[in-house]
């Protein structure tokens, strides 16, 4: 639920600004994770690639191929409130995208594709949530 993609996001997002440097997000393009899920945050910069990599590390949410860990991811969104009801679909709909993108061999390029189109998909699934749920739950984390 959207609800439940607050609190992950919260707290994954937290992880942005120790990952600014080596991955070289800018903060003109991403000044605060939150506002990935923005309607007019456009999911396209390469460096958006390497600092999702650099903080699902900080997690080992990722395979040494930097394809999603697909047991430590399930367990990840598990251990947020409710996370149970939303686990399964997130790495369902993750795996998905990682699929249409598997021949892309620069890893940041591939992950910012896996990103976008995971935020359509979950856009459509309705499990999206809005700015200001986020906000609300940050100081959680
Ligand atoms: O193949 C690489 C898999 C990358 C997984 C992360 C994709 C989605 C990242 C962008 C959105 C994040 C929102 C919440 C945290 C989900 C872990």
């Amino acid at each position: 639920t959207a609800e439940v993609m607050s609190h992950v996001t919260a707290h994954f997002g937290k992880a942005l600004e120790e990952c600014r440097e080596e991955s070289g997000l800018s903060a003109e393009v991403l000044e605060e994770f939150q506002h990935f899920w923005r309607e007019d945050f456009e999911v396209v910069h390469r460096e958006l690639g390497c600092a999702i990599i650099c903080m699902s590390n900080k997690f080992s949410l990722l395979q040494d191929d930097s394809r999603m860990h697909h047991v430590n991811m399930h367990d990840y969104v598990k251990s947020f409130p409710n996370g149970h009801v939303l686990s399964e679909k997130l790495v369902g709909l993750i795996h998905n995208c990682e699929k249409q993108f598997d021949s892309m061999t620069d890893d940041c390029e591939r992950v910012v594709k896996v990103a976008a189109c995971f935020k359509v998909d979950a856009k459509a699934a309705g499990i999206a949530p809005e700015v200001a749920m986020i906000e609300a739950v940050m100081e959680k984390y």
